[in-house]
């Protein structure tokens, strides 16, 4: 087993996850600041108001990655600390700029090198309120184009790009399930506004074009005096057949990877959306002009991939709900014979199965010519983690085992199965503000005291990357 030695690792994080400090120095808000306030959407009533304070405490965060032996760091701009209302008309925060510039001298000056995502989720509420945001196929692409340029040119020094963090999240649980900021969706019992069967079709469309924006600038602009590479980071769930010896099953997997992958992927490598979803989704889902479609095929110098679970696919029958984001399929956690495909943890949507991650990595390169992957994200919460004291917590020996098993089997789809791998990123560096769910859940390898002045504690976990890592990449 061997990765290639200059094999990048580290932990990743998100600005509104770990920040805090929203009204420091002129942050303006984003659609999470919002979606917060509104009574019932947070599971514990919270925000990212404080989270683990990183805004103020960059020193203490390099110094931990640096500790932790991390050749590599993820995380992401708060855009609206840069441009407070966030549209390419709107004034620029040069005291937020500055904190990220700065924060990328101290990475490097420790060695670690600065993987950065553009936006995670935090869009600025000012361009929502203004023209839906997300929804707005010609303004919102370029005003992240203006943003992408204003940092592409204030951070010469960064040499890996992120333009967005799983669109899939934004589309489907942002307009259609209505779990995550702006709380859209077409079920009048969740939310007033939306329609959840038309909107994440067409918020997954415009991302898709900001992308491509953002990619064409740097490549024109940036690339070809400073080098670099730029992509877009996917999240992507590994499938097994509820009856392997059902063909319908099988077709079903191959569908729900097409309506969650696929998606994003293929337009991004194959100039165009899935067939299983146009023949299921009609003219709900966006054609792309020439124009979009030049911007978009081909943008990805490599695929960030998040990856955290599997699941056994069902086929349904009859056909398929107008709100149906899925492909058509039942997702679950037991097959036919009543197996688990894993077991629970704190977050419902999270069964650790290793042999999915290899599988699935495997499937990508095969579908989109063996690409340079960068692992983007990959842990686990553990159920009851939160309900423990603090030294219990601390030894952490299922996350550990998690690890060690998603970490093999990556390394086993490079060794075997001709997939190229090149960084890894343990998701999180520490326990932060999991959205929905608030604190409660903590996917760290560091224990974030929230109650004394956030202080963080590596949990067992924090120590075990960098002797896995050193003994997989020795052999290479
Ligand atoms: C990542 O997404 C995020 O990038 C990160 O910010 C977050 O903290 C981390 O994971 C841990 O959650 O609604 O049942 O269809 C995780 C991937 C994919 C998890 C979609 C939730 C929705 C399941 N997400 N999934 S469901």
């Amino acid at each position: 087993m061997a990765l290639p030695r200059d094999f990048l690792w580290g932990f990743a994080t998100a600005a509104y996850q770990i920040e805090g400090a929203v009204d420091q120095h002129g942050r303006g808000p984003s659609i999470w600041d919002s979606f917060c306030k509104t009574p019932g959407k947070i599971a514990d009533g919270s925000s990212g108001d404080v989270a683990c304070d990183s805004y103020n405490r960059t020193a203490e965060d390099v110094a931990l990655l640096a500790s932790l032996g991390a050749t590599a760091y993820r995380f992401s701009l708060s855009w609206t600390r840069i441009i407070p209302k966030g549209g390419r008309g709107d004034a620029v925060n040069q005291v937020g700029l500055d904190h990220y510039v700065r924060f990328v001298d101290d990475l490097l000056a420790a060695g670690i090198t600065p993987f950065v995502t553009l936006s995670h989720w935090d869009i600025p509420d000012e361009l929502h309120r203004r023209y839906g945001g997300l929804l707005d196929r010609t303004e919102f692409p370029l005003d992240f184009e203006h943003f992408a340029r204003l940092v592409f040119r204030a951070l010469p020094r960064v040499r890996h790009w992120l333009t967005f963090n799983e669109p899939w999240c934004s589309s489907v649980l942002g307009f259609s399930l209505g779990q995550f900021a702006p709380g859209r969706t077409s079920d009048r019992t969740k939310s007033p506004v939306g329609d959840g069967a038309t909107e994440p079709w067409i918020v997954a469309h415009n991302l898709l074009v900001a992308h491509g924006r953002a990619v064409k600038v740097f490549r024109d602009e940036f690339q070809p005096a400073n080098g670099g590479e730029i992509g877009i980071v996917l999240n992507g769930d590994a499938v097994f057949p509820w009856d392997p010896a059902d063909a319908a099953d099988v077709e079903a997997c191959e569908r729900k990877l097409e309506f969650s992958i696929s998606w994003f992927a293929d337009p991004i490598y194959l100039g165009d959306y899935p067939a299983s979803m146009r023949d299921q989704l009609g003219d709900r889902l966006p054609t792309f002009t020439p124009a979009e479609r030049a911007l978009v095929h081909g943008s990805n110098d490599f695929y960030g991939m998040n990856h955290y679970t599997a699941n056994y696919v069902k086929h349904r029958t009859g056909a398929a709900d107008r709100g149906d984001v899925a492909g058509h399929v039942e997702i679950l956690f037991d097959n036919k014979n009543g197996d688990s495909i894993g077991p629970e943890t704190q977050s419902t949507w999270l069964r650790p199965c290793a042999p999915g991650f290899r599988d699935l990595l495997g499937w990508i390169s095969r579908r989109y010519g063996f690409p340079k992957i960068y692992v983007t994200e990959n842990g686990t919460s553990i159920k009851g983690e939160n309900e423990l004291r603090r030294e219990q917590i601390l030894d952490d020996d299922f996350r550990v085992g998690y690890y060690e098993d998603y970490v093999g089997a990556m390394a086993l789809a490079v060794e075997r199965d001709g997939v190229d791998v090149r960084g890894y990123f343990a998701w999180s560096l520490m326990d932060n503000f999991e959205w929905h769910e608030g604190y409660e859940t903590r996917f760290g390898v560091c224990y974030v005291d929230y109650e004394n002045g956030q202080r963080r504690y590596p949990k067992k976990s924090a120590r075990r990357l960098k002797p896995l890592f050193d003994s997989l990449l020795t052999k290479g």
